[in-house]
């Protein structure tokens, strides 16, 4: 693996992962974990994809506690290959990509405190082992993860890291599927969020349209708020189909294109709901 910029962090290990060091975590953390799980397991039949709850069940993540990397692997790679790997938080991207590009997954292992089950900044164990493992047992988008990572080392090496970063947030992040039923959550930004859970289907606000990768790379997003847009994908498959292409001629159109505003719609989008935007003005006021 070539050797990252930045050094790893005392007690991490040249690929900055370290050991989950799952003996340690207290009753507390436990409980939490247990509270937010038993949230969302209540809430997101009829909301997440199926590829999601299956994963869920595959990985028997509702045992109780925060899970064990350690008993969630052998099951999570006799089905695509995936592995979780601890991480110490976010780890540089060059790094990140590496990891994905070899189907690891680097899981933060902290649990959030009892008073922040509604929001953090940093990923914690439970946005990523609930929000992200999960999909990475459906086939298809243990592809897109993998084909992913790839684009991105190749990504960092054209200077275009930005553009992958917009694609990942507006789908890994925040993607929305849809299906015969109606809208369902791919993302983990959002399955991991009761509120988001809820704000992403449900609220009239937010704009909703097609998945186009071309159109991501130009969308800003905020890292601090609901979504003011979701991208909607007809299948997972498109995900995959949407990284096969060559990214060099998408590149250097996206070096003139100027960025478009996070809330615009153009006549060119597929526009499955028009947002009201009220949520956003009426955060501009505040
Ligand atoms: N590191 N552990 C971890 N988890 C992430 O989700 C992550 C990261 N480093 C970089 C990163 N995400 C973002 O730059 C992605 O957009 C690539
Ligand atoms: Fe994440």
């Amino acid at each position: 693996m070539s050797p990252a910029t930045q050094p790893p962090p005392p007690g991490a290990r040249p690929d900055w992962t370290i050991d989950q060091d799952w003996d340690a975590y207290t009753a507390d953390e436990h409980r939490v974990w247990d509270t937010l799980y038993e949230r969302q397991a209540a809430l997101l039949p009829g909301r997440a994809c199926d590829a999601f709850l299956k994963g869920l069940d595959a990985l028997n993540l509702h045992r109780g506690g925060v899970p064990d990397f350690r008993a969630i692997n052998p099951e999570l790679q006799r089905l695509t290959g995936w592995t979780v790997v601890a991480a110490p938080g976010l780890v540089p991207d060059e790094v990140f990509f590496e990891h994905l590009a070899n189907r690891r997954f680097p899981a933060g292992t902290f649990v959030r405190k009892a008073d922040q089950l509604d929001y953090l900044q940093e990923p914690d164990v439970f946005h990523d082992v609930f929000g992200h493992v999960p999909m990475l047992t459906d086939p298809t988008f243990a592809d897109y993860m993998q084909a992913y990572g790839r684009g991105g080392l190749r990504a960092l090496g054209r200077g275009q890291l930005h553009n992958l970063a917009r694609l990942y947030w507006y789908t890994v992040e925040f993607g929305l599927l849809a299906t015969e039923a109606g809208l369902r959550i791919y993302g983990a930004g959002i399955v991991s969020s009761r509120a988001e859970s809820i704000f992403a289907l449900d609220d009239p606000s937010p704009n909703r349209l097609g998945f186009d990768l071309e159109r991501i790379m130009r969308t800003p997003y905020r890292i601090d708020d609901f979504q003011q847009v979701y991208f909607v994908v007809p299948a997972l498959q498109a995900l995959l189909d949407a990284t096969l292409k060559d990214f060099g001629p998408i590149y250097r159109r996206l070096d003139s294109a100027p960025d478009l505003g996070i809330a615009d719609v153009r006549t060119e989008d597929g526009v499955i709901t028009r947002g009201t935007q009220a949520y956003a003005r009426a955060r501009a006021r505040a």
